[in-house]
Order: structure tokens, then sequence, then C-alpha cells
């Protein structure tokens, strides 16, 4: 059996769900060739060995540049934050590696251009983890779609709704610096969102936004790196910092095929701890998604008789579902750490194929060409054209 050999930069919360997944992937795939998890990278020693020994990684690194170069490393997986992806994947490229990247692709739009372009001249394959397309109740979604059985679409309504920065004492990590993760909620969550909704609907024409720091000023973290995820800390400094990013993004967009939207992210919704909901509607039906119950889909269809015409819930489980029949019998429920489970089985069927994974660095310069056409549409306070 062929094997690939995984080099992971990056130990917290993505590192983990990709392990989780690299770890997963072979008892519930019959893939063609089989990762190996070779070598985890992180900066700070101590940690990187405790996360190589309880995800079960072969060996650890604290220098990714000494990873990129290994000969006995075939794809190189970023989970680290944003403004490390340009660097990290374009040597990874010019050392004929295979790229896998989480999102946002990168912090601004001109480094994603260069980061595709990059991977397009070293001829290596690229893939970017939108992992929420890879629910079975998403396949489906995109199912319904594209057999037209919803019909003309006319509109998309989507949220992303956390609350773990409501508290004014939390600390300034890297998600709330610009200059690490490129901006706020809108790059975290809406980059989910523009990607949902380039996957079932299409590409975006035109957008405007508005944007707001609740929150103007942090007290900046006391040890140098912070907890698992940046989700949760431990103690905070005296001192406090300027939060340079957006507490919350919501903007209006009219998509090229016709439909029309609206997009909101929030780490504001107290309440909402990871809460994405989307309605699509159409001139034949309607489906709704909520991540909160991310087995169902709700689906409402015109071609029912008027008398049983309403939303019914489908549990996407079944083996005709994307992805189910690798799971569990139907009924019983997958949860968000599969998503990357069905990433990964993606990226390493399409490797097989000698095809490039999709969703792409392709897909990554498209969701930040709409993520900055809102935020120059905040500054100049107008409709801008997503190029
Ligand atoms: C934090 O907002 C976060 O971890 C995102 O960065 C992930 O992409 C999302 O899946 C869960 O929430």
């Amino acid at each position: 059996m062929k094997e690939i050999k995984i080099g992971l930069i990056g130990y917290k919360f993505m590192g983990k769900a990709h392990s989780f997944a690299y770890k997963n992937v072979s008892l519930f795939f019959d893939l063609p060739i089989k990762p190996v998890m070779k070598v985890i990278c992180g900066r700070t020693e101590k940690a990187v060995i405790q996360a190589k020994e309880k995800f079960g990684w072969l060996e650890y690194e604290t220098d990714w540049r000494k990873v990129v170069e290994r000969e006995d490393i075939d794809m190189i997986d970023i989970a680290t934050p944003p403004n490390t992806h340009k660097e990290i994947a374009i040597e990874a490229a010019k050392n004929g590696k295979i790229v896998f990247c989480e999102k946002p692709l990168t912090t601004n739009l001109k480094d994603a251009y260069e980061m595709l372009e990059i991977v397009e001249k070293y001829k290596v394959k690229h893939a970017i983890c939108f992992n929420y397309r890879k629910l079975p109740a998403i396949g489906l979604a995109k199912k319904l779609i594209d057999e037209g059985k919803i019909g003309k679409i006319y509109h998309m309504r989507a949220v992303y709704l956390q609350d773990w920065i409501v508290d004014p004492d939390f600390p300034l990590v890297w998600r709330l610096q610009k200059s690490i993760a490129g901006s706020g909620a809108h790059g975290d969550l809406n980059a989910h969102l523009i990607d949902m909704a380039r996957y079932l609907i299409g590409e975006f024409d035109e957008v405007i936004g508005m944007s707001e720091t609740f929150i103007k000023e942090r007290p900046v973290l006391k040890e140098k790196e912070e907890l698992e995820t940046g989700l949760v800390y431990t103690e905070k400094g005296e001192e406090k910092g300027i939060v340079d990013v957006d507490d919350a993004t919501i903007f209006l967009v009219k998509f090229k095929n016709g439909a029309i939207g609206s997009f909101e992210a929030t780490r504001f919704a107290l309440g909402r701890k990871n809460y994405q909901f989307f309605e699509i509607n159409g001139s034949k039906g309607s489906i709704i998604f909520n991540l909160e119950r991310l087995n169902e889909l709700k689906f409402y269809s015109l071609e029912d008789p008027a008398y049983s015409q309403g939303f019914r819930t489908i549990i996407a489980t079944d083996a005709s579902h994307p992805y189910a029949g690798n799971w569990w019998p139907a009924g019983h429920i997958i949860g968000y750490g599969e998503s990357f489970v069905n990433m990964v089985a993606d990226i390493l069927n399409s490797i097989a194929k000698d095809e490039n994974p999709v969703p792409n660095f392709y897909d990554g310069v498209k969701c930040q060409e709409v993520l900055e056409s809102v935020e120059i549409s905040i500054k100049e306070k107008r409709w801008v054209k997503v190029k």
C-alpha cells in the first residue's frame, strides 16, 4: 500500500482536528494510499512533544523549515495562524510537497494570489480546509440544488455566531490581532459562509458591508504561548492592548446568478457557541442547515402535494448521502471532527488519482477576494464589485 507521509505544522485546535482526521480516516475509508503521521511541528518544544505523544505522531520538530525540506515528507499540512500560511506554503511548494492549508488561506488578497501562483508554478497539489463542505448534510444540499430540486435560487441568508469574547477581560489572543489573523470574525467565520455559498450557489458579484469592534482594548496575554484553541485562557496580564480587528462583520451580496444574500459573523452573540446556520430559498423549494444539528437538512418542496407541503427534516446518515456510507449504520450520527476525516479522505483519494483536491488554493483566493471586497466596501461605504 502506497504511503503518504505527513508533516503537520501546528499542534493546537486545528492541529488536533487534523491529527484526529489522519488517525481515523483508515478506519472508515478504504483508501488507495495510507497517511503516515510522520512529524508534528510547533515552536514550543515541551508542548509539541506532548502533542506528538497524545495525537500519535512518530516524530516532532520545532523548526518548520526543517520539516518542509525533508525528503521523507510528501505533504505539508499548515494548521497555524493565517500570517504564517504564505511563507510555509511557498517553501513547501518549492520543496515539491503537497500543501494542505487551513482557512483562511492567508491574511490578505495579494498574498493569496502569490500562494496560488507558486503552487501552480511548482506544480504541487494544494488543498484548503473548508471542512464544512464535507458534511453529509451539505453534500445532500449540493445534490438537491444541482438536481434543480429547489429551482432558481433567490436568497441565501447565513450566520456564523459565536460568543467567546463577550467578556471584556478576555485577553488579546492571536485571533484578535490583525497582524496574525488578518481580520477578526470576518476572516475566521464569514470565510466559511463565503465558501459554503460559492459551493452551493456560485460566485459573488457585488458586496456591501459593515463591521464593529465592540470592545476596543483588552488585557495582553501574560504568557507567550496561548492555550490550546486560543478560545480559552487562564490568567490575563495588567497591560492593555488595542483590538485592531472586527468583532462582528455583516454584509449583503448580489450573486452573479441573480440571487441575493445576507451574511453575518460575530463573536458577540451571547449563547451562540459555534452557531452556523443558513437558509437557501429557490423557486421550487428551500433548504435549511444548522451546524448545531449537523446531521440534518431541512427541505421544503413545492413538488409535494399541497396538503403535505412543509419543511421535512432529512437525517443525512444513509448510505445514499455523501460520506455517510463510510460511517455508521443509518441514524448513528456523526460530529464536528468527522468533517475533517471526510476532508482528508477526499484529499487522499484525489492524490491517489493524481488529481488536485477540491477545495483548493483557487477556492482560498476566491474567498479572499470576497473577504477583501467587503473590507473595501466598509472603508468606502459603497457597493464593491468582487474581482
Ligand atoms: C474559531 O472561530 C473556530 O475555531 C474557527 O477558526 C474554525 O474554523 C471553526 O470551525 C470553529 O471555530
